[in-house]
């Protein structure tokens, strides 16, 4: 019994890989850098990639992963931002083949794509779908145990954000000890404190993601 769901479970990452893996050499070909959003629901995800997006100099699309309605993605478009619902009507994360549908649809060469994966800090991090990067956000209201809780999705980041800056003052938030969390598990990904309400921070990680999309391109082309 045990074998058998073990194949199970190896036959689903083998077929979601694959098509990820195609939809980010489709999405590379048309230029497009594709970033997952990964954080707990309500770590300002959405509200992040309003402030961000503002910063790009390429055109940027959005795709909103929710278990449940079109809320994040009605509030993009009265902001003038392109976006796109998906609901997976219960599922906690977005898979391969449904965003391998979706790009399809998207009008957009040359630019960015963000996909906000559903609000939880674990199956998303199990599944690539397609991204070049994928970018967590957690903050200083959640606690500084997250990385040692959740481990995979801060293994599994391509950078760090710690949001909601400006309400440090009001929370016992240990930097000191959740940095040292992720160092543990991840050495490479870039750590970005911002507050999502105020725009602090924000000029730095719009230069990040840029410089991160131009060497993408610029792998393209080759
Ligand atoms: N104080 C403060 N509130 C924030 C910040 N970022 C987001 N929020 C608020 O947090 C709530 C959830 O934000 P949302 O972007 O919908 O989170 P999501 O569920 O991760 O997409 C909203 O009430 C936001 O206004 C921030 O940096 N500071
Ligand atoms: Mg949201």
């Amino acid at each position: 019994m045990e074998h058998t769901e073990v194949t199970v479970m190896e036959d689903i990452f083998e077929r979601n890989d694959k098509i990820a893996l195609e939809t980010n050499q489709a999405l590379s070909e048309r230029g497009i850098f594709t970033v997952n959003i990964m954080g707990a629901p309500g770590v300002g995800k959405t509200t992040f990639l309003v402030r961000l997006i503002q910063l790009l100099a390429k055109p940027a699309f959005v795709i909103e992963g929710d278990i449940e309605s079109d809320i994040d993605t009605k509030k993009l478009l009265d902001l003038g931002i392109a976006a796109l619902q998906l609901n997976t009507g219960g599922a906690c994360h977005l898979e391969s083949t449904i965003i391998a549908d979706a790009v399809k649809t998207v009008s957009l060469e040359n630019g960015y794509l963000f996909i906000e994966n559903i609000g939880n800090l674990v199956c998303p991090a199990e599944f690539i779908i397609g991204e070049h990067i994928k970018l967590l956000i957690s903050t200083v209201t959640e606690g500084s145990d997250k990385p040692y809780k959740y481990p995979l999705a801060f293994e599994k980041a391509d950078v760090i954000i710690i949001n909601k800056a400006d309400l440090s003052a009001y929370v016992d938030f240990d930097e000191a000890y959740f940095i040292k969390g992720i160092q543990a598990l991840n050495k490479n990904a870039p750590i970005f404190k911002v507050s999502a309400k105020t725009g602090e921070g924000f000029g730095e990680v719009a230069a990040w993601i840029t410089e991160q999309a131009k060497q993408i391109n610029s792998s393209i082309k080759k």
